[in-house]
């Protein structure tokens, strides 16, 4: 029987899981009008201001509210389920209100036409102050969040001194260590440049520097999103398969490499941008293609818990354990979809990463393929899944519509395969990203995107479909489930014995020291090199 205590605490997590579920939904509504404008079907309301007014929220919405509030939401579980104790409600709280509030403020910013910057906010697009406050505050709750779950590492060490921490924690920490130094570079370029040039104390603003700041937030931030699903792939989804984890060691390992090698990569996103060395883009590129190898490691470790799986549930040939897999549970068809879909949008990542390569594929369509696989697929789909598993365990209420949840997961992969496969095709072809219409006025070359781009719209439907499928279901089981007895919270145990002693990839303060001092070398020549060339600052725009 659930404590009342327990209750208190699940109600924070359920809070934050339903902040990210409603700005999931808020977005999937305006990615299907979006795939449609793209297509040149003429919906109401379709304007260009419209639309990027929707690419905005869209992008904030699903890559940024959605995201922090569930791994947020994930965090605190994870916590709670290894700890057993109380985790200090009220910060809890206070992260969650001003994240919140935070959250509503950029979206009111974005939806009132003020704020339209897309979701990366590059300067000198002007948004207003409240929109980069707002997303400042966001960032301030999840600090809050992150202190709550530093504090619930320590408590582990002090009770149990010597022993590593449990898996599933032991990953939370390092997104959080991520997500630390990832937010430092956010806040040198909102609190130092935007926030006062938004706000007129300033007149000018330096594009490539704020951009520099940008991605050296930016390309971490991608991995806030996937160690989190990272940990529920490791720790969650062997279990639920019928297996073990097939190494525990190679686990911490992963885990701490991201904390390592996630920042010092950014300047993958700024190969054309202008005043940045070469060799430095160089550098980059071979830190992103040691950052590779965590993923490639991963690759391995859970398709090997996969095979574990089915061969302990009987399998004897080469590839029958595929078949073996509990391809009906929705969780397991969340999960699986989703790595599939990674291995070819990290394939994606290895061609945007090498310098010569990039230049074919950026800024167009491709990028909008390669994200809606890797954060939109590979993430989102597993926070799905993750969801269907959690729901029952904090409410105590059995899922509802079983086979609608088990459509879900199914449905999205068919629309992502489509949409994405057609993004990434139309890309190659010359076709630019954020354009309000394939068509382009009729340009001969536009003729060859037309019908690829109606195919992504209708991968673009089937994709809102499935949106719809998850919202009902999640709605169904939260307001009208059955009430039974609540589930307990177990992970997967290891192949071999489970360690018992801190080992080399347990030592996060050493770890994240070297990481520091990596990002120093990663940026300091750059940046420093950019600010030794004259300056012409930017005065703002606002073409929406
Ligand atoms: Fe990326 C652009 C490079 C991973 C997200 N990326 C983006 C943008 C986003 C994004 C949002 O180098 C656009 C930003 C913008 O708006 O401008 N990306 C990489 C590389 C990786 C990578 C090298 N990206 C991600 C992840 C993301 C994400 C993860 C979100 C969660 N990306 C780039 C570059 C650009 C870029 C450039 C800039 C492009 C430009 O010009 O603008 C790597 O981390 C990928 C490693 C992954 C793998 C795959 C391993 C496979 C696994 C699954 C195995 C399971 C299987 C299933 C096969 C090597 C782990 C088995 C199933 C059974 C049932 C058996
Ligand atoms: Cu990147």
């Amino acid at each position: 029987m659930s404590t009342a205590q327990d209750r208190q605490e699940n109600k924070l997590a359920i809070a934050n899981f339903a902040v990210a579920i409603a700005a999931f939904g808020i977005g999937a509504l305006m990615a299907m009008m979006q795939a449609l404008s793209r297509a040149d079907f003429d919906i109401p309301l379709r304007s260009p201001k419209v639309y990027y007014v929707s690419v905005t929220a869209h992008g904030v919405l699903m890559g940024l509210v959605f995201t922090t509030f569930f791994i947020m939401g994930l965090g605190l579980v994870i916590v709670r389920s290894v700890l057993k104790e109380d985790i200090a409600p009220r910060l809890g709280w206070a992260s969650f209100w001003i994240a919140l509030f935070g959250t509503l403020m950029t979206t009111v910013a974005i939806l009132s036409g003020t704020s339209t910057v897309l979701y990366t906010f590059y300067p000198p697009l002007q948004a207003h102050p409240t929109f980069y406050i707002g997303a400042t505050l966001l960032v301030v709750g999840s600090w809050l969040w992150c202190v709550i779950m530093l504090d619930a590492a320590r408590r582990w060490r002090r009770d149990q001194p010597g022993t590593p921490l449990p898996l599933p924690l032991h990953g939370m920490i390092a997104t959080v260590i991520v997500w630390l130094l990832a937010t430092s570079g956010l806040a040198i370029e909102s609190l130092g440049m935007l926030i006062p040039w938004s706000l007129g104390w300033v007149d000018t603003i330096d594009p490539v520097l704020a951009r520099t700041y940008m991605w050296w937030f930016g390309h971490p931030l991608t991995y806030f999103w996937l160690l989190p699903a990272y940990v529920i792939w490791y720790t969650i989804l062997p279990r639920v398969a019928g297996g073990r984890l097939f190494s525990e060691s190679l686990t911490r390992m992963v885990f701490m490499l991201f904390v390592l090698f996630s920042t010092p990569v950014g300047l993958h996103h700024q190969f054309t941008d202008p005043g940045i060395p070469a060799s430095w883009k160089l550098a980059h590129t071979f830190s992103t293609y040691v950052i590779l190898f965590p993923s490639l490691v991963t690759a391995f470790t859970v398709i090997a818990s996969l095979e574990v799986a089915g061969r302990m549930r009987g399998a004897r040939g080469l590839f029958d354990w595929l078949l073996k897999l509990p391809w009906r549970d929705p969780f397991f068809a969340s999960v699986a979809l989703a790595m599939l879909t990674f291995a070819v949008g990290g394939f994606g990542g290895a061609i945007n990463a090498a310098y010569a390569m990039n230049t074919m594929v950026h800024n167009t369509a491709w990028i909008m393929g390669h994200f809606h696989l890797t954060v939109g697929t590979a993430v989102a789909l597993t926070f799905m899944g993750a969801t269907y598993w959690l729901l029952p365990r904090l409410t105590g209420r059995e899922l509802m519509f079983r086979r609608l949840a088990l459509s879900q997961p199914y449905l999205w992969f068919v629309g992502m395969v489509l949409f994405g496969m057609t993004n990434h095709l139309t890309g190659v072809l010359g076709m630019p990203r954020r354009v309000y219409s394939a068509a382009y006025e009729g340009a001969p070359q536009a003729q060859a995107w037309q019908s690829w781009t109606h195919l992504s719209a209708i991968g673009g439907i089937i994709l809102f479909a499935s949106s719809l499928a998850f919202l009902i279901v999640v709605i169904a089981t939260f307001t009208l489930g059955r009430r039974g007895e609540r589930q307990p919270i177990r992970y997967a145990l290891p192949l071999a014995a489970p360690m018992t002693e801190r080992g080399l990839w347990d030592r996060f303060l050493i770890f994240s020291i070297i990481a520091v001092a990596l990002i120093a070398i990663g940026y300091y020549p750059p940046i420093s090199h950019l600010l030794e060339l004259e300056r012409f600052g930017s005065l703002p725009f606002k073409p929406f």
